[in-house]
């Protein structure tokens, strides 16, 4: 067989095989293979968005995008090593190490993030874990953002036993504990905790009840079968999260993966639809990497079925785009936030 005769029986074969499942089949299977995945991936381009953009209808407000504000309240001198960030202890970056933050100050921002449009505020520290101590502290926010009216978010790296159910009893809504990438890929970039503590950690937060908002980073030099690896995991968990933050890596210097060249955009876009097809009832967030990215390019996110995205000047360490720019683009769309 000729070398283009056969391409064009790989491309026959990718659509005979990605084409008769049908969306309602979508909405309803939760084990999805790795093979499937990066069928979808090997899509052309027009079709794997149509897909993504009718499923997405199914089960949501098309022009509907939540907003969640990020705020580190506890920022560096973390004990772990994963080789993207800039808060690890192990690496010379720009971050200095704070304790928490006063109570006052977290409430404050909320209500600042809240006054502005976002309905989730999201508390990130840089920790292995909360030790007892920082729990009650903790607690506190939790209770006080919640008492301003607003979704709760935390994500405080490994919990033990018994810290969901507080958190849980303190009014939290949800925990981001990331998978960050495939069990494959997991330990060139991460070796002071495994990809096993992190699933445990996933399920200690649905059992207390809490929802789940886990995804990963791409862009870190992983292979597009991790990628399609990585969302055939959280796909088929016994639950799908119900957000899954897609982050775009933002190469912090003087870490390990502070120098990688930048992923081709289109990849992003299709690892955002890849998401939203094999977790069709989740939402898809827009997450790290933002800052860099086009009116155009974040566009086509949406088409491919982000419905949700990091609000407000800063992430945790990194900026992100001004919220005067999101309401602009917000406004030129027709979106709107919820
Ligand atoms: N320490 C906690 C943990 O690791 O779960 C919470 C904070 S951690 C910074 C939250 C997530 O942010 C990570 O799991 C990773 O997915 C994402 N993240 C951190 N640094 C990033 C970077 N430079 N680019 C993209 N995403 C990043
Ligand atoms: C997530 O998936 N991305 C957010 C949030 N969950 C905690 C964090 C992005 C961090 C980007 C790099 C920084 O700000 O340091
Ligand atoms: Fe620490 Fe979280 Fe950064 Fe890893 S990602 S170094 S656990 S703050």
């Amino acid at each position: 067989m000729t070398h283009i005769a056969e391409i064009a029986k790989t491309r026959a074969a990718i659509r005979h095989h990605a084409t008769p499942i049908r969306p309602e089949q979508d909405a309803a299977r939760h084990s999805w293979t790795v093979a499937e995945i990066l069928a979808l991936y090997e899509l052309p381009f027009m079709d794997l968005l149509w897909r993504a953009q009718s499923i997405h209808r199914q089960h949501f407000d098309a022009n509907a995008i939540q907003r969640s504000t990020l705020l580190s309240v506890k920022t560096g001198g973390c004990s772990e090593d994963c080789g993207y960030c800039s808060q690890s202890a192990r690496y010379a970056t720009d971050v200095t190490r704070e304790r928490l933050m006063p109570l006052a100050e977290v409430v404050a921002a909320a209500k600042a993030a809240k006054d502005k449009g976002a309905s989730r505020f999201c508390m990130g520290a840089a920790w292995r874990g909360p030790k007892e101590a920082d729990m009650e502290k903790i607690l506190d926010m939790v209770r006080e953002v919640k008492a301003l009216g607003m979704q709760t978010c935390v994500t405080l790296g490994m919990l033990k036993e018994g810290q969901a159910e507080k958190l849980k009893a303190a009014g939290l809504d949800y925990y981001n504990h990331n998978l960050d990438t495939d069990r494959e890929f997991y330990g060139q970039v991460i070796r002071s905790h495994s990809h096993d503590d992190r699933l445990d950690t996933i399920a200690q937060v649905r059992d207390a009840g809490i929802r789940v908002c886990s995804g990963g980073i791409i862009g870190m030099g992983e292979s597009r079968k991790n990628r399609a690896a990585m969302l055939a995991q959280l796909a088929n968990l016994e639950e799908p999260p119900e957000s899954v933050p897609i982050n775009n890596l933002v190469p912090m210097p003087g870490t390990p993966l502070g120098e990688l060249p930048p992923l081709d955009p289109f990849e992003f876009v299709r690892t955002i639809a890849a998401a939203r097809i094999a977790m069709p009832k989740s939402y898809v967030r827009l997450s790290a990497g933002r800052e860099n990215m086009s009116d155009e390019l974040q566009a086509l996110c949406f088409l491919a079925g982000a419905n949700s995205m990091f609000y407000g000047e800063h992430l945790l360490t990194a900026d992100n785009i001004d919220a005067e720019r999101d309401d602009a683009l917000f406004i030129r769309l027709g979106l709107s936030a919820c």
